[in-house]
Formats: structure tokens, C-alpha cells, sequence
């Protein structure tokens, strides 16, 4: 089973979206194995998102995803990255595909609600960032077997 780093950005806990988001992620069949809120501070949200340091939505990107309280996700299951990746939709919330988080919910580029990991590699990186080991839990559930062939 895969693992990614999913967090509900400012924007969609000011919104009363966790919930809704959380409930997305739960009726799919993903588990999640980390789970908490926090306010980014400014040093790890350049870390974060480093590899977009330079461009010209940077430090936009920066205050918005500083500007309050994320809820920050590890999600595990089958192919988790691209899986949730699909579930988010596209990083434009108006090209995303309908039905995904992001076409539902948003409408702006730079208020998408919701970042994922784009790959195994960059999930590793992110979770560390935002957990330590000990943060993340391994359990069963009953109802795996019905989830999974
Ligand atoms: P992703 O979140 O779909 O992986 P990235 O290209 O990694 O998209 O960009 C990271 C975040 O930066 C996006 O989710 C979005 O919030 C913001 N962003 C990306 N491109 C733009 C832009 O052109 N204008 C404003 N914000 C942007
Ligand atoms: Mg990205």
C-alpha cells in the first residue's frame, strides 16, 4: 500500500470543508494513517513548496497557504498518489473535472482548497516535513476485506 500527504489548505478549513473533505477520503476506501491541524510557519512552507521558489506565484502561494490553520493528512491505500490526485482534480479549479474537490469547491488557481503529494517521492519528502514517524499510525480495519479484493 502507497502513502501520501494530503492537507486541507486555509481556505477549506475557513470554508467548513474538512468534513466534507474528510468524508471523501473515508467513503472511497483510503485510510487515514496521520491526521492534524496546524499554521504553517513561513520557513517550512518555503521547504514545502520549494520547488516553486522563483516564480511569480511564490510568495503569494507562501502567505496563502500561512494564513491560517491546514489540516494536514496521511492517506494510504492502493496507488494513493495518483488516486487522490484524480480526487482533487486539476491545480485550476475552473479546468478541473467535474466532481472532483477542486472543480466542486473552488473557482481560483490560488484558492484550490486542497494540496496532494504528486508522487511517491515528493509524498516521502512531504510527510516528513509534516510528521514525525511516531505522528503515524498502522492499524487494521474490519472492513478492509470488503474495500479490496
Ligand atoms: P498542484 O497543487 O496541483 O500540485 P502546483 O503546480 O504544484 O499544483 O502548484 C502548487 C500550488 O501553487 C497550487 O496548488 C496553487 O495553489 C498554486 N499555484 C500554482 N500555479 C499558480 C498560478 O499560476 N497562480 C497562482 N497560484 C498558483
Ligand atoms: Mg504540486
Amino acid at each position: 500500500m502507497e502513502r501520501t500527504y494530503l492537507m486541507i489548505k486555509p481556505d477549506g478549513v475557513q470554508r467548513g470543508l474538512i468534513g466534507e473533505i474528510i468524508s471523501r477520503i473515508e467513503r472511497k476506501g483510503l485510510k487515514l494513517v496521520g491526521l492534524k491541524m496546524l499554521t504553517i510557519p513561513r520557513e517550512v512552507a518555503e521547504k514545502h513548496y520549494g520547488e516553486h521558489a522563483g516564480k511569480p506565484f511564490f510568495q503569494p502561494l507562501v502567505d496563502y497557504i500561512t494564513s491560517g490553520p491546514v489540516v494536514a493528512m496521511v492517506v494510504e491505500g492502493k496507488d494513493a498518489v495518483s488516486t487522490t490526485r484524480e480526487m482533487m482534480g486539476a491545480t485550476n479549479p475552473l479546468k478541473a473535472a467535474p466532481g472532483t474537490i477542486r472543480a466542486t469547491y473552488g473557482m481560483d488557481v490560488g484558492r484550490n482548497i486542497i494540496h496532494g503529494s504528486d508522487s511517491p517521492a515528493s509524498a516521502g519528502r512531504e510527510i516528513d516535513i509534516f510528521f514525525l514517524p511516531g505522528e503515524l499510525v498502522d492499524y487494521g480495519r474490519d472492513f478492509d476485506r470488503w474495500i479490496y479484493e
